[in-house]
């Protein structure tokens, strides 16, 4: 039988995180507000009003945390680069000390013989541009692009692979359509343009990117999607759940179209976002598909018609700390699913993230256990035909988990928010055996 063993020579092993869940430093060395800072100084958005201005402090503690991926043997590490640390408002004028630190940080991944992955957006949009409307303005997209043509010249010369955006569906849904992220809005579906702004800034950076001669990855976080029974309508309502979750984001990339947004009330072209020549630029050719998955969802038709599809719970499953369920075949699942939906259309498929949270032990069984497994459905799809090349696990630190602050704990490395003392777990010693056992298997590289 197949197992995560077998993942294919070449597989790119690595570890996951993002600048405001663990840099801290919110106001040092000329960084800019960004929509998170604001958003967690109003009272009653994040569990027990935890904010990310300290964090994991890994803007001063880098070293010692590139020194843990070293010891993981981790091929590498997907981070993302804030915005309004690089241009505080989000335009213009370039901040060369936080420049300057991603530069550093590029150099000694690079000196330990870890690849860095970068992501440019991951939620943290500079307050500026959001009080000038923040994505649901098509300008953002263009500024987006300015942003990356500034960090590509400044790291293209070592950074080979970039990804543009990070869960786009994450950041419209949660912080434009319900506001439980920043910026806090609660637009439903009048938050839809967010989408397209996203897609068209991912194109325009794209292009940017590439014409400094590097690769380029979206991630999207996708879940499949299960009706809760046979009946027509639970069918329909999954339909257009999978249709808002994943087909939203995954159509226009690999396709150059949008899903029939129909069951919404909405026409093709978004309330009129989409404009002449914008779905080509979304569509130029990708690298890489980077899919972050945690769980599947369950649908069913909604009891009321204000949205076509609700929520189902799925039973007789183990949960995470967070309530999430646990469900490795689901992995296999979508990537097996996206295969069929996309053809040829799909590229090379990296898991950019997947991972849980549990309670503070260092005996982390749980956590073993839930990545080992989805490790398994991840080799089940690479046997299945699926061309997977690499897995971040999410995430090498303990960091600060959005609307639940602290309070949700995902890392193979265990962080005391008071000291600061970072604290390997048992997942990290087994990870790195693992990440061992297969570049001795492949004798691809001695670390
Ligand atoms: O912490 C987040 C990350 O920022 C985006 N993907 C999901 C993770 C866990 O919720």
């Amino acid at each position: 039988m197949t197992d995560r063993h077998d993942l294919p020579p070449g597989f790119r092993w690595g570890v996951a995180t993002a600048a405001y869940q663990i840099e801290g430093a919110a106001r040092e060395d000329g960084r800019g507000p960004s929509i998170w800072d604001t958003f967690t100084a109003r009272e009653g958005t994040v569990r027990d009003g935890h904010t990310g201005d300290t964090a994991c402090d890994h803007y001063h503690r880098w070293h010692e945390d590139v020194a843990l991926m070293r010891g993981l043997g981790v091929d590498a590490y997907r981070f993302s680069i804030a915005w309004p640390r690089v241009q505080p408002t989000g335009q213009g004028a370039v901040n060369g000390a936080g420049l300057a630190f991603y530069d550093r940080l590029v150099d000694a991944l690079l000196d330990a013989g870890i690849e860095p992955l970068p992501t440019l957006f991951h939620w943290d949009l500079p307050q500026a541009l959001e009080d000038g409307g923040g994505w649901l303005e098509r300008d953002t997209a263009y500024r987006f692009a300015e942003y990356a043509a500034v960090v590509a010249d400044r790291l293209g010369d070592r950074v080979r692979s970039w990804i543009t955006l990070n869960e786009p569906f994450v950041h419209m849904v949660y912080g434009y359509a319900l506001g439980n992220h920043a910026p806090g809005r609660a637009l439903l579906l009048d938050a839809l343009p967010v989408a397209h702004h996203q897609l068209l800034g991912h194109g325009l950076a794209a292009a940017e990117l590439r014409a400094r001669g590097g690769a380029v990855l979206i991630t999207n976080n996708l879940t499949p999607v299960r009706p809760a029974s046979g009946s027509a309508e639970d069918l329909a309502a999954a339909e257009a759940y999978d249709t808002l979750h994943n087909r939203l984001f995954n159509d226009p990339v690999l396709l150059g179209s949008y899903p029939d947004l129909s069951a919404f009330g909405v026409s093709a072209d978004l309330g009129g976002a989409v404009r002449d020549g914008d779905l080509e630029l979304i569509a130029a050719p990708l690298d890489g598909l980077g899919v972050n998955y945690y769980n599947p969802t369950l649908i069913t038709a909604p009891a009321d018609p204000g949205l076509p599809f609700a929520d189902a719970p799925i039973e007789g499953v183990p949960r995470t700390a967070f309530g999430w369920p646990v469900v490795p075949d689901g992995l296999r699942e979508l990537l097996v699913g996206l295969r069929g939906r996309y053809g040829a259309a799909l590229p090379p498929v990296t898991i950019t993230e997947n991972g849980c949270s549990y309670p503070e032990d260092l005996d982390d069984q749980d956590r073993i256990s839930y990545l080992s497994t989805h490790l398994d459905a991840l080799a089940a799809a690479a046997a299945e035909g699926v061309d997977v090349r690499g897995y971040f696990t999410w995430s090498l630190l303990d960091n600060f988990e959005w609307a639940e602050g602290y309070h949700q704990r995902f890392g193979l490395v265990h962080v005391d928010f008071d000291s600061q003392k970072r604290t390997p777990r048992a997942s990290y010693a087994w990870y790195r055996d693992l990440i061992a056992r297969h570049h001795t298997l492949h004798a691809r590289r001695v670390h």
